[in-house]
């Protein structure tokens, strides 16, 4: 079934009936600070335009029905207080995500009727999937007439989303809830703060997919939870708390030192150069976005690139040579985003070189690809606003 209005969805699902409420929820791209967020570290993303649209309407059971207007069919599964995922990768997990961080935080209560649509492409990096959970999330605290704070909602979604199996950390729920419209979000965790930091005028992004996709609740996973497995324990070696007590105002010179002299497994001292090098260059790239240094910033996503390929290896070959091809057709910067592995390059520019870069794109990268559909996989993208922003946040339903 193939439906773009998510209250018409519902209709047809579940007949004509009771209040509906839209909830929207939008993907999100990582400009730059890259799997630094589960180290407590600060990341900078936009949320996209393209984003997950869910009609919502309260039952009186404790039943979860949703329907999806993109093929992936219906679910339902009653809402007990401890739900296990299925498949891995089933759509179905997102929702009982939703199902055990609600439960969990403010208690069970009445389930939903659903009906999803979306154009975020999935499984891209682009965090489609904690989108979903962020809007059933909503979708159940509305259902039953709970108000939440953003701190409140943080403090349950990544955990939530680990159920999936990944142990990522608060970037995407954060993005997703409280992006500014023309703005990139500087989020920092421990406390958990997020700083708009607009995004000067004439900036451009292109979100390209490399044509490989990065199951990361699949096949992926395993590789995405060793990267944080191998930061951690090089930290630990060293000595450390934390990541911010191991970079505390050393430069990545000191860093290389201190990893050199106290990290003899290579995996280790990589996974330590890529998180504290990237914790810089965030730092320097919101400098670079608040003078409008637009080079300075295109070479901080450059090296970016270069670090996750190289140090943290969670690049792959097609995504290098997408990086590459942007380059050569004259963005001033290029990177993967997300937790890579296949996925999405973030392709920088000023916004008078967008159709020229574009332009370069198609002709060095998707050429003679019959699988690429520009729609979906070469994106313009313009800063947007997160779930929460006024006017898109849900009122409870009324009491009556
Ligand atoms: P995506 O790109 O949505 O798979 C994952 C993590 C982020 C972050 C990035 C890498 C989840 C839900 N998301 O994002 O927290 O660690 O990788 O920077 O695990």
């Amino acid at each position: 079934m193939s439906v773009a209005d998510p209250q018409e969805l519902l209709e047809q699902y579940c007949g004509p009936g009771a209040e509906t409420r839209l909830i929207e929820a939008p993907g999100r791209v990582n400009l730059i600070g890259e799997h630094i967020d589960y180290h407590g570290l600060a990341v900078l993303p936009i949320a996209m335009q393209r984003r997950v649209r869910v009609a919502f309407r309260a039952r009186n059971d404790g039943l979860i029905r949703a329907v999806s207007g993109d093929g992936y069919g219906t679910r339902e599964f009653e809402w007990t207080p401890d739900l296990e995922p299925g498949a891995a990768g089933d759509w179905e997990n997102y929702l009982k995500a939703a199902a055990r961080a609600v439960g969990r935080g403010w208690g069970l209560g009445c389930g939903v009727d659903a009906a999803l649509v979306s154009d975020v492409p999935p499984a891209a990096g682009l965090s489609s999937s904690s989108a979903i959970l962020v809007a059933f999330t909503l979708g159940l605290l509305w259902a039953n007439r709970r108000e939440v704070s953003f701190e409140e909602l943080m403090e349950v979604l990544p955990e939530g989303e680990q159920f999936v199996g990944t142990r990522g950390g608060g970037m995407d729920h954060a993005a997703c809830l409280a992006s500014r419209q023309g703005c990139a979000s500087l989020i920092e965790f421990a406390p958990l703060s997020v700083r708009a930091v607009p995004i000067p005028g004439d900036w451009g992004f292109l979100v390209a997919h490399s044509l490989t996709t990065a199951e990361k609740s699949g096949a992926a996973r395993e590789e995405f939870n060793a990267r944080r497995t191998g930061g951690n324990l090089a930290l630990a070696r060293l000595g450390f708390a934390s990541y911010r007590e191991a970079i505390g105002g050393r430069s990545i010179g000191e860093l290389t030192g201190m990893a050199s002299a106290g990290l003899s497994s290579q995996i280790e001292r990589d996974a330590f150069l890529h998180t504290t090098g990237e914790a810089l260059r965030v730092r320097a790239a919101v400098t670079a976005m608040e003078r409008g240094q637009a080079e300075e910033f295109g070479r901080l996503l450059w090296e970016s690139h270069a670090s996750a390929r190289d140090l943290l290896k969670i690049s792959c070959a097609a995504l290098d040579r997408l990086v590459d091809a942007a380059m050569e057709a004259g963005a001033l910067g290029a990177r993967l985003t997300g937790a890579g592995f296949g996925g999405c390059a973030i392709v920088f520019c000023r916004k008078s070189e967008l159709a020229r870069v574009r332009d370069g794109l198609l002709a060095r990268y998707y050429a003679g690809r019959p699988d690429f559909i520009p729609q979906k996989h070469l994106i313009e993208t313009e800063p947007g606003a997160g779930a929460l922003a006024p006017g898109l946040l849900p009122r409870p339903p009324s009491v009556d």
